[in-house]
């Protein structure tokens, strides 16, 4: 494996990439460009100036999150072939810039879910959460505010207020749209983009939904093992793979994290690395330091069965708790990422070297 953190550039990270490569346990980033919107071409040229960045800090730049996927693709209308255009170009880009992982979700309309961005711990740190008493007491434009009010002067990934403008259009975009028609498109998304994943050696991973279930009434269908093999198997090419990120597929107590990750072996190309702490029943849970004993997962297992499957791909520390009185993007702060790293890292060399 190899241990990164994302980055989200110098116009819109609190973290440098300096600091980055000061925790020594992280040896790459996994970047974007922030400010395309979903649907947008990414030229050569800004794909190259992003990677000598990253490159002349003297990090990799191992993977690509996100490529968003537009609502146009998600919905198949009338725009949808221009935008899978426009997305195989990009894609065409990337692999001509030597990377070869990209991330990315079919989710409608919120990218992740959660009711509370600073919810206070019992020692002072601060970490985000959900509720579904609170999802259910309050609607999607709500929502919104709220979380905008807790970002902290940053933007969140998947919460940009142009966004959330136009939350009730989107809603009606997605109003026709069930788990099976979302399917189709995926399908439809999957095959279109194959051949120059197939040519240039692209890794697609796609990132569960967060959380594992339908919010607000909208489809939800990358949440489950079954629902996941049955998008390998549908176009089943080894370019179409996942990022395991346990932080989303573990918001449902029903998945079993290690064994999803066997079943899986050879299609998981990146890794997203957290733990959760559940509270009052199976839907209120809020985001622990990745130690085990921090929160609900068995992080060891999890990390065990990564390297059993040998998997060698990008991995990250998934979002940290806010310690030390930092102020960043709520999930994204340096502290506790790195010492997220730090313990990831330790699990492993432990495992492989046990197994020597
Ligand atoms: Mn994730």
């Amino acid at each position: 494996m190899q241990m990164t953190m994302r980055w989200y550039g110098s116009k819109h990270d609190t973290v440098t990439l300096k600091q980055i490569r000061q925790t020594a346990y992280v040896k790459g980033v996994i970047t974007t460009l922030y400010d395309k919107m979903p649907g947008e071409l990414w030229t050569l040229d800004e794909i190259l100036a992003m990677k000598r960045e990253v490159e002349d800090a003297g990090l990799a730049l191992a993977g690509i999150e996100s490529v968003n996927v537009s609502d146009a693709i998600k919905t198949a209308s009338p725009e949808r072939d221009r935008d899978i255009d426009s997305y195989i170009k990009t894609l065409e880009n990337l692999g001509k810039a030597d990377i070869h992982m990209v991330c990315y979700n079919f989710m409608p309309v919120f990218d992740w879910t959660r009711t509370e961005l600073a919810r206070m711990r019992p020692d002072g740190s601060t970490v985000l959460a959900y509720s579904q008493a609170a999802v259910d007491a309050i609607s999607p434009e709500k929502m919104f505010d709220s979380i905008a009010g807790e970002m902290n002067g940053t933007v969140m990934p998947g919460w940009e207020p142009e966004r959330m403008a136009k939350v009730k259009e989107l809603f009606e975009l997605y109003s026709g749209i069930d788990d099976e028609t979302l399917f189709a498109n995926l399908k439809y998304f999957l095959e279109a983009i194959m051949p120059v994943c197939d040519k240039y050696d692209i890794n697609m991973a796609i990132h569960p939904d967060d959380p594992a279930w339908s919010v607000f009434g909208l489809p939800r269908i990358i949440i489950s093992k079954e629902n996941i093999l049955r998008m390998m198997k549908m176009v089943d090419n080894p370019h179409n793979g996942v990022t395991f990120c346990t932080g989303s597929y573990g918001t449902s107590l029903r998945n079993n994290l290690p064994e999803m990750i066997r079943a899986l072996k050879g299609r998981i190309h990146f890794a997203h690395i957290r733990n959760l702490k559940f509270n009052d029943g199976e839907r209120d849970f809020e985001e622990a330091a990745h130690l085990s004993s921090d929160g609900t997962f068995d992080m060891h297992a999890i990390m065990r069965a990564l390297y059993d499957i040998g998997f060698d791909g990008p991995i990250r520390p998934d979002h940290g708790r806010m310690i030390w009185d930092e102020v960043a993007m709520p999930g994204y702060g340096l502290y506790d990422r790195a010492l997220g790293a730090a313990y990831l890292c330790g699990l492993w060399e432990s495992i492989v070297k046990e197994n020597q």
